[in-house]
């Protein structure tokens, strides 16, 4: 199949997940288009079957605000008429749903269907705000296939849009053959072999609630020699450096920043915490996992179809410091235990979480969809079988 894949480029879950299943598709004989205004983080040199389309950004004299969404949607109809795109797959309800189904409308000839992925936070904050709400609504009604990352976010959708369009659920994924432990280079070394480490990995949005991190953490040093390890940067990183400078942990606190591959960082973590306010899957926990890390995040949003609560790590409630510190106690003091949840992990990730097993689900949409979708010259389209 020829496929068109629209994403965010920047280091979030959604642009991983979508440049992850492009890798795949690519790898499993698929023609791939990139769409997007700057190289998706993941994607690095370009594998075979796979090429990338920057989005135009330039500014132009008469327009105050740039229309983004026009450029993209122009951009959208050039790649698929360049590459005779069958399906554009768009990773995020705004505004890439909406450009497609334009695209779809500027190119009829070409009978695009469009498949929309929905992350999280384009319905649960930004697409379910007034200012967007209808168009993101439209924008599911209107699309050929939708998909959530989670029960949780179909379910969350449902409540906050009264859309009819069917929803199916098709969870992220990881290969767990990357997974295996490498020691990592940008650490620097721990100051004993006891010292345990707890790593955070985000964007530092308010929603992940980092200051949580900081304060269980603290909690933690106080019963055992540990260090934390902050990777990513974002908007509430500073607050945080300055809780870790006020509390006196400024010793015993690695700050990373933004990395394109975190599977390298996990290999040098005992527990990775993710105290979100919310989360409508929480790939960094399947990541985690997959490592043979446990995790200690809240039992919010999608994060219960990742995390098994008491068998490959815990969940608490939003803002329960102490009980995520006395969590991670029991993952890192019981070390024999520590072993039997990270077996876990690494076993959940692989059994429910494999590629090879969410891929085909997504095959399996597009197969559905070309089926009987007239091709350019009117003959039946062609549908690559899986054998
Ligand atoms: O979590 C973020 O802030 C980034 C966001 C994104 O759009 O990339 O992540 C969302 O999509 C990820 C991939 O499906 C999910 O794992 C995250 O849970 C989800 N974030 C939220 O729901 C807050």
């Amino acid at each position: 199949m020829r496929i068109g894949i629209c994403c965010y480029p920047t280091a979030g879950g959604s642009g991983v997940v979508a440049t992850e299943l492009g890798k795949h598709l690519a790898e499993r004989g698929h023609s791939v288009a990139f769409i997007s205004y700057a190289n998706p983080l993941r994607l690095g040199e370009l594998p075979p079957r796979v090429c990338y389309h920057e989005v135009d950004q330039e500014s132009h004299a008469l327009l105050k605000q740039f229309p983004h969404s026009l450029t993209l949607t122009a951009k959208m109809v050039e790649v698929a008429r360049t590459h005779k795109l069958q399906i554009m797959h768009v990773h995020y309800a705004i505004p890439f749903a909406a450009a497609a189904i334009m695209a779809r409308q500027v190119a009829p000839e070409l009978a695009l269907k469009v498949v929309t992925t929905l992350h999280g936070t384009d319905i649960t904050l930004v697409g379910s705000s007034p200012s967007f709400k209808p168009v993101t609504q439209w924008s599911i009604e209107q699309s050929d296939a939708v998909t959530a990352v989670s029960r949780y976010l179909r379910d969350e959708t449902y409540r906050q849009m009264p859309v009819k369009k069917e929803i199916e659920v098709v969870h992220n994924f990881i290969d767990p053959d990357r997974h295996d432990m490498r020691m990592p280079d940008c650490i620097p070394e721990k100051t004993s072999d006891r010292q345990v480490t707890l790593m955070h990995i985000s964007n530092f949005r308010p929603l992940k609630r980092t200051d949580d991190v900081v304060r269980i953490f603290a909690r933690v040093r106080e019963s055992m020699d540990a260090r934390l390890v902050l990777v990513g940067d974002g908007p509430e990183y500073g607050r945080t450096r300055e809780l870790v400078e006020q509390l006196g942990l400024a010793g015993f606190v690695r700050y990373v920043g933004v990395v394109d591959d975190v599977v390298p960082l996990l290999a040098a973590a005992d527990v990775l915490l993710l105290p979100s306010e919310t989360e409508s899957f929480g790939l960094v926990a399947l990541e985690a996992m997959a490592s043979g890390v446990p995790v200690v995040a809240t039992d919010v949003g999608g994060l219960p179809e990742v995390v098994e609560h008491g068998v490959t790590g815990f969940l608490a409630p939003v803002g329960d410091v102490d009980a995520m510190a006395r969590y991670c106690l029991q993952l890192l003091s019981d070390r024999g235990r520590e072993g039997t949840y990270a077996a876990n992990a690494r076993k959940r990730a692989a059994e429910k979480f494999d590629f090879r097993t969410i891929i085909p689900k997504y095959e399996k949409i597009y197969e559905r969809l070309l089926a009987g979708a007239p091709t350019l010259n009117g003959a039946p389209a062609v549908v690559r079988s899986l054998s």
